[in-house]
């Protein structure tokens, strides 16, 4: 999997994504990452990218040509026509698993992240392939959002996470919550831990875990369980019981 950034920030992506286990892939080479910085590709004497809004208005637009041209350095780089480019934008699709499933499966992908008011919509219209959201709030610009997609879609690579099973049992897996996790010691500040987990019965364990992913998920988000399909006979038993 190969990022490429166009940002005015490249050193937040660099350091945002330099640490822990997306920092590891990039070391191993597993992933590599790319911060473009656009303002690079200002043509500007005083390397300006952003200018007044036509029509009037608060704030700054960056300016269609630096963008396009970050972007068409990018095109030769790769020897690609056609790329995969999302817009980092609270006006896109609300960014999602089954989003970053999809997106795993290409082998580069470009992020491009605006600032002040926006890019100039022009340029968005000749390059940009996907509009996408992190969520139903206002941030400052998009690097926040594309460190959020990249460390998503990377954890789905193979090879990223050591442990090869995780990427299935986790949150989300049958778009359930998951069970709660407890380690050392035994006992803490006089709560202990479920004497089921200390059985040694593994089918045992994995019933109970089951069940507290149900139960959970009944009581956080109660709507990923509606036509839910991975719901078996059982599952949907221990709900009515739950449910009373
Ligand atoms: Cl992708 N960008 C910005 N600026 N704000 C956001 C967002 C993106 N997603 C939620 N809020």
């Amino acid at each position: 999997m190969n990022f490429h950034v166009l940002t005015l920030f490249p050193e937040m992506i660099e350091d945002g994504f330099n640490t822990s286990i997306t920092g590891r892939a990039l070391q191993n080479g597993t992933i590599t990452l790319d911060a473009v910085n656009i303002r690079d590709y200002s043509t500007n004497k005083h390397m300006r990218v952003d200018d007044y809004p036509y029509g009037g208005g608060a704030g700054m637009v960056m300016q269609a040509e630096p963008v396009h041209l970050a972007y068409q350095a990018l095109q030769q780089k790769l020897g690609k026509e056609r790329l995969r480019v999302i817009y980092l934008t609270p006006q896109g699709n609300v960014f999602s698993q089954p989003m970053a499933e999809e997106l795993a499966k290409e082998e580069d992908l470009v992020f491009l992240c605006g600032h002040y008011e926006g890019i100039d919509e022009r340029v968005l219209e000749m390059i940009v392939t996907d509009y996408v959201s992190i969520g139903d709030y206002v941030l400052t610009g998009g690097e926040l959002p594309a460190l959020v997609m990249m460390d998503a879609i990377s954890r789905l690579v193979p090879q990223v996470l050591n442990n090869e099973v995780s990427a299935e049992f986790e949150s989300f897996h049958d778009n359930l919550l998951e069970y709660p996790q407890y380690t050392r010691p035994e006992e803490y500040m006089g709560k202990r831990v479920p004497d089921i987990l200390l059985s040694g019965h593994h089918a045992k364990i994995e019933q109970w875990r089951r069940e507290q992913s149900l139960k959970r998920t009944l009581e956080r988000r109660p709507e990923l369980l509606d036509g839910n399909e991975a719901l078996t006979k059982k599952d949907k038993e221990y709900l009515q019981k739950l449910r009373g």
